[in-house]
C-alpha cells in the first residue's frame, strides 16, 4: 500500500495555483508544451495520437481546477450524497465533450489551423470508452452527465476494464470478435489514486464466536483478498463549475504476494496467483441479456460492491468517526439492474462485522440508502447464483442472505398465513436440485425504491415478475422513464441543428430540453422548413461518408435513410427488417415500382459472441445487403448495408443523419430503448411498435406524427398458444414470395443451408417474438413512411414536430425524477474557478 508521507507541519498549500486561462491562446500554449516536454514529440504531422492526448491534458488541467473545488465544495457543505453503481459505464469520447461543457473559446480550432491541425480530425483520435454493451451502459454516462449539469452531488462507481466491448469485424458476412485494448496507448482522462486502494476478500471460511459482552460476532478469515485501486475519471457539467466522479476500479494483487508467497519457493505459483488477481477486471462480459453463472463475473460483481462501499465507508468515517446514525440521511445508492447488487449483503457485512452495528441498526440503514433499477423482463437476463457457488467464493455474504431471507419470509408467513406457494415463489433462495439466489429478489426486498424504465415496462414489472412482491409493497414500486443528454446527443453531435434552434428560440433548450417546444410554431414556415431540410441533407452527406468508408456502399443523400442501430437481438427484431428488405427487393424485381420511394437501409449493431441466432441475422442482412446492392435493378432505389462496429461514436454520426428510426420490437419486450430518444431530437421520424418507451415518444409527438403498428403487448400474451405462422404466411401472398426467396437459396447460392435456422424460427408456432404476425402490419407502415417522405414539406413538418415534442426524454428531466422520488438530493453550487 502508498503510504503517503503526510505534511505534519503546516505549509502553504503547493496546489493553490493561479487560475488557468480559458483563452485560445492559453490552451494552445499548454498543449504545444504537452507534446513537446511531456510527451517529448515533435513532428505533429507524424503523431497525431500525442496531438490528441497533448490537447485532451491541457483541458483536463482545466477541468482539474474545477473538480477539486466542486469536491471541496462537497465536503465543507456536507451534503447528502448518491453513488451511482454500475458494472457498466458506455462514456464514449470525452475531447469534444469537455471541450463544450468547459466552453473553450470557438477560436482554439483556429489556432489549431494555424498550426496545420483540425479540431475534427484530432477529436477523430479519441478510442471510444466502450465499458458497457449498450443501453443500460450509455444511460448510466448520460445519467453522469445531467447530474453534474443538475449540480447534483453524484459519484459513479464501476469497473475499470482493460478490455472493452469487442471490437466487430465483419468478414464473409460474419461477425469476428476482436479484442479492444483501448489503455493501450494511455488515457488522458483517468488519474490513479493507488492511496485510497482498499482490500476485497473472497473464499475463505467463516468463525462465528461470542464476545464478552454477549454478543455475537462473525469473523471472516483465511481469505484470498485483491487490491482494488481507483482511477478517477473528470465527468464535467455543462458550463456549470460542477465537475462530479467517475470512480473505475482496477484489480490487482495483494503485497502478500510480492512479499512472502514469492520468497516461500513458489515463485510460479504466485506469479500465477497474482495474474488471477488481475483478470477480475479483465475484460466486460459481452452480454446485453444473459449468460448466467460465470464465476469471474460473480468476482466482478463483489468486487465493485465491495471497493465502492469500503471506499464510501472511509469517507464517512473520516468526517463522522464510527458514528452511523445520520448516514442514511447523507448516503443514497442506486444499483443499475441487479448487477451490483452484492451491495446489499455486503453493506449488512461492513456495517456488522467491520463497524460492530447490531443486525437491526445495520438492516434499518441498508434498507434505507438502496434503490433498484430493473431494465429488462426477459427471463434469461435475470440474475440467479448457485448457491454453492456462492458460498465458495463469499462463504460470509451467503451467511447474510440466509438471514435476511428468513426474516423476510417471516413478513410474508405473517401477511398470508398458509400460503406455502406463495412463500416458494418469492423467497430469495430458489429451492430444487440446485439452489439459487435470486438476486432481482434481493434487490427488491432491500430497496426502499424498485423503478422500470418506462410507463409500460413498469407497469409490466408490477403485473408479471414482481406481482407477488407489489403486493406486499406497492409503494416502493414506480416508472422513472429513460432519458439521453442533449449536449452529446444534440449539441456536440449536430452542431449545426443546434444553431439553427439556438438562432430561432434561444439556447435556454440546452439545459431545459421543454423549451424545444417553442419550434413547433416553426413547422409551419417555409423558410425554416427549407433550413432545416438543408441541414437534415448535410448531415446524410456526412453518414453516407461514414457508410461508403466502412461498408464500401454508396448511399444516394436523396434517398429516405432508414436505419435500425442496437445490440443484436431476436426480440429487437433486425428480422422483420430484413423481411421487409426482401419485399421491396421482390416488388423491384416484379417491376412494382411506380411512385417508388429511392431508400437507403442501414443496420447495425453487435450479437453476444455466443448468440447464434443473432450472428446468423448479421449474416443474412449482409447477404441480402450483397444481393441488392449488386443487382442492377435496385441501382437508385434501394440499399441495404450492415454497418460494422456500432458504437456510441459511430452513433453520433447515425442519428443526426437519419431521416426513418426503426424500433420495432415485439412490443412487451423493450424496456425502453434510448436509441429512439436520440433518433426522435434529431429530427428523424419513428416507425415503432408500442413497446417501451415508443409509447411515450407517439404520446408526446402525436399519433399523425409517428408510424405506428403491430401487436399491444396484451395481444402478444394473447396469442401464446393458439399462434400459426404458416397460415399467416400462407395468406400473405408479399410474405409467402420473401420466404420463397429466403427458402430458395437467392441470398446463400454459395452456402446451402445456412439460414435454415432463421426460417424455422419464423415458422415456428411458439415463435416468441411473433415475427409473422407483425409483417403485414409493418409493410403496410412502411408503405405510409414512403408515401410520407415523397412530400418532402410534410415529411419535414413532421420532423420539426418530433425535435420541438422530445424534451421529455432529456435525462435532465429523468435525473430530476430520480431525485424528487427516491434521492432527495440538495442542488450544491460550485464557485466558478475565476472568483476563488
Ligand atoms: C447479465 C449476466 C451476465 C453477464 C451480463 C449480463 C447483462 C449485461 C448487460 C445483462 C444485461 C445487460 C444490459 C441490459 C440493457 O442494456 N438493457 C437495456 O437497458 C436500457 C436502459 O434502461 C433500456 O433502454 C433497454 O430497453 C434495455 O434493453
Amino acid at each position: 500500500m502508498m503510504n503517503a508521507n503526510v505534511q505534519s507541519k503546516p505549509v502553504s498549500d503547493i496546489t493553490d495555483l493561479p487560475a488557468l486561462g480559458m483563452d485560445a491562446g492559453s490552451i494552445i500554449e499548454d498543449f504545444r508544451r504537452y507534446f513537446s516536454h511531456t510527451l517529448g514529440r515533435d513532428q505533429l504531422s507524424q503523431s497525431a495520437y500525442y496531438v490528441y492526448t497533448s490537447l485532451s491534458l491541457s483541458l483536463r488541467d482545466r477541468l482539474v481546477e474545477r473538480w477539486k473545488n466542486t469536491k471541496h465544495t462537497y465536503s465543507e457543505t456536507d451534503c447528502k450524497r448518491t453513488f451511482y453503481l454500475s458494472l457498466e459505464f458506455l462514456m464514449g469520447r470525452a475531447l469534444g465533450n469537455a471541450m463544450l461543457n468547459l466552453q473553450v473559446d470557438p477560436s482554439t480550432a483556429d489556432e489549431l489551423k494555424k498550426l496545420g491541425l483540425e479540431l475534427e480530425d484530432i477529436i477523430d483520435q479519441e478510442h471510444d470508452a466502450g465499458l458497457g454493451n449498450g443501453g443500460l451502459g450509455r444511460l448510466a454516462a448520460c445519467f453522469l452527465d445531467s447530474c453534474a449539469t443538475l449540480q447534483l452531488p453524484v459519484k459513479g462507481y464501476g469497473l475499470r476494464y482493460e478490455y472493452g466491448l469487442f471490437r466487430q469485424k465483419i468478414e464473409n458476412g460474419f461477425q469476428l470478435e476482436e479484442p479492444d485494448h483501448w489503455l493501450r496507448n494511455g488515457n488522458p482522462w483517468e488519474i490513479e489514486r493507488p492511496e485510497f486502494s482498499v482490500r476485497v476478500k473472497f473464499c475463505g471460511s467463516v468463525a462465528h464466536y461470542t464476545e464478552s459482552n454477549g454478543i455475537r460476532r462473525a469473523n471472516w478469515k483465511n481469505t484470498k483478498d485483491v487490491m482494488a485501486v481507483p482511477f478517477d475519471v473528470p465527468v464535467p457539467g455543462y458550463r456549470n463549475g460542477t465537475v462530479n466522479t467517475l470512480r473505475l476500479w482496477k484489480s490487482t494483487a495483494t503485497e502478500e504476494f510480492d512479499l512472502s508467497e514469492f520468497n516461500a519457493g513458489s515463485y510460479a505459483e504466485a506469479v500465477a496467483a497474482k495474474n488471477a488477481a488481475e483478470h477480475i477486471t479483465m475484460v466486460l462480459y459481452p452480454n446485453d441479456a444473459s449468460e448466467n453463472g460465470k464465476e469471474l463475473r460473480l468476482r466482478q460483481q463483489y468486487f465493485l460492491a465491495s471497493a465502492s462501499l469500503q471506499d464510501v465507508l472511509r469517507q464517512w468515517i473520516e468526517r463522522h468517526g464510527s458514528d452511523f446514525n445520520q448516514f442514511a440521511d447523507k448516503n443514497f445508492f442506486q444499483l443499475n439492474d441487479t448487477h451490483p447488487t452484492c451491495a446489499v449483503p455486503e453493506l449488512m457485512r461492513l456495517l456488522m462485522d467491520e463497524h460492530g452495528l447490531s443486525w437491526d441498526k445495520a438492516w434499518d440503514i441498508t434498507t434505507r440508502v438502496v434503490a433498484y433499477t430493473n431494465h429488462t423482463l426477459l427471463p434469461e437476463a435475470l440474475e440467479r447464483w448457485s448457491v454453492s457457488m456462492f458460498g465458495r467464493l463469499l462463504p460470509r455474504l451467503l451467511e447474510i442472505i440466509y438471514e435476511i431471507n428468513e426474516q423476510f419470509l417471516n413478513q410474508v408467513k405473517a401477511r398470508w398465513p398458509g400460503d406455502i406457494d406463495r412463500i416458494r415463489r418469492m423467497s430469495i433462495i430458489e429451492e430444487g436440485h440446485e439452489r439459487y439466489i435470486r438476486m432481482a429478489y434481493m434487490a427488491v426486498v432491500a430497496s426502499v425504491s424498485v423503478n422500470g424504465v418506462a410507463e409500460l415496462h413498469s407497469h409490466l414489472l408490477q403485473k408479471h415478475l414482481f406481482h407477488d412482491f407489489y403486493e406486499l409493497w406497492p409503494e416502493k414500486f414506480n416508472n422513472k422513464t429513460n432519458g439521453v443528454t442533449a449536449r452529446r446527443w444534440m449539441v456536440s453531435c449536430n452542431p449545426s441543428l443546434s444553431s439553427l434552434i439556438t438562432r430561432t428560440i434561444g439556447r435556454g433548450w440546452i439545459t431545459d430540453m421543454g423549451q424545444l417546444q417553442a419550434l413547433a410554431p416553426y413547422a409551419e414556415d417555409a423558410a425554416f422548413r427549407a433550413e432545416w431540410r438543408g441541414i437534415k441533407q448535410a448531415n446524410k452527406v456526412r453518414l453516407a461518408q461514414l457508410v461508403e468508408r466502412d461498408c464500401g456502399v454508396v448511399f444516394h443523400p436523396d434517398a429516405l435513410f432508414d436505419v435500425q442501430v442496437k445490440r443484436i437481438h431476436e426480440y429487437k427484431r433486425q428480422l422483420l427488417n430484413i423481411l421487409h428488405a426482401i419485399h421491396l427487393y421482390d416488388r423491384i424485381k416484379r417491376g412494382d415500382t411506380q411512385d417508388w420511394t429511392p431508400r437507403c437501409i442501414l443496420i447495425g449493431g453487435k450479437a453476444a459472441p455466443g448468440y447464434l441466432m443473432a450472428k446468423r441475422i448479421i449474416k443474412l442482412v449482409n447477404a441480402v445487403g450483397q444481393v441488392i446492392n449488386e443487382d442492377p435493378a435496385c441501382s437508385g432505389l434501394l440499399k441495404l448495408v450492415f454497418l460494422p462496429n456500432y458504437r456510441v461514436s459511430a452513433m453520433e454520426v447515425i442519428c443526426a443523419g437519419t431521416d426513418l428510426s426503426e424500433q420495432i420490437s415485439t412490443a412487451g419486450k423493450e424496456a425502453s430503448g434510448t436509441g429512439n430518444m436520440k433518433f426522435m431530437m434529431n429530427g428523424a421520424l419513428t416507425i415503432g411498435t408500442l413497446d417501451g418507451a415508443n409509447i411515450e415518444i407517439r404520446e408526446e409527438a402525436g399519433a399523425e406524427n409517428f408510424f405506428l403498428f403491430g401487436l399491444t403487448a396484451e395481444q402478444v400474451e394473447d396469442t401464446r398458444g393458439h399462434y400459426n405462422p404458416g397460415e399467416i404466411i400462407a395468406a400473405d401472398e408479399d410474405l409467402r414470395r420473401v420466404m420463397s426467396l429466403l427458402q430458395n437459396g437467392c441470398f446463400n447460392a454459395f452456402e446451402p443451408d445456412i439460414f435454415g435456422s432463421i426460417i424455422q424460427s419464423i415458422y415456428s408456432q411458439s415463435d416468441p417474438w411473433l415475427t409473422a404476425a407483425d409483417f403485414r402490419g409493418y409493410v403496410n407502415a412502411q408503405q405510409q413512411v414512403a408515401i410520407a417522405y415523397r412530400d418532402q414539406e410534410r415529411w419535414t413538418r413532421m420532423s420539426i414536430i418530433n425535435t420541438a415534442t422530445s424534451g421529455k426524454f432529456s435525462s435532465d428531466r429523468t435525473i430530476l425524477d430520480y431525485n424528487r422520488d427516491i434521492w432527495h438530493l440538495a442542488q450544491v453550487v460550485v464557485k466558478p474557478v475565476s472568483i476563488l
